[in-house]
């Protein structure tokens, strides 16, 4: 009997190389001593989706180290999210500024 060949490649598959993950970026967002701190914990649960509790964390760690990753992401998306944050800040007249890095591995 003459099976109809099937393999990875008649059913469209694509090889190891293609289906490699894409990059990751984290958002990272600074310290500056003139936003205020309701303003930035506005930002993580607007932006970031966090919750109260935990947005509070995050600005205060921000705060105390100067810096906190607040996510990770594909870089379009990682983009996007730094661009609302400056947008947001920018527009109220904060200093407030956010910049993203690349995952190692
Ligand atoms: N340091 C600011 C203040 O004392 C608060 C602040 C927290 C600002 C986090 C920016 O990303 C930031 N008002």
């Amino acid at each position: 009997m003459n099976l109809p060949q099937v393999n990875s490649e008649s059913l469209g598959l694509k090889d190891k190389t293609q289906t490699k993950k894409p990059p990751l970026y984290k958002v990272v967002l600074l310290n500056d001593d003139y936003t205020p701190m309701d303003f930035v914990v506005l930002i993580l649960k607007k932006i970031f989706n966090f919750d109260d509790l935990l947005a509070h964390n995050i600005m205060m760690k921000i705060h105390n180290e100067g810096r906190a990753d607040c996510g990770i992401f594909v870089k379009e998306i990682a983009e996007t999210k730094s661009f609302e944050v400056n947008n947001l800040a920018q527009t109220n007249e904060h200093p407030l500024k956010s910049i993203i890095e690349p995952c190692e591995e």
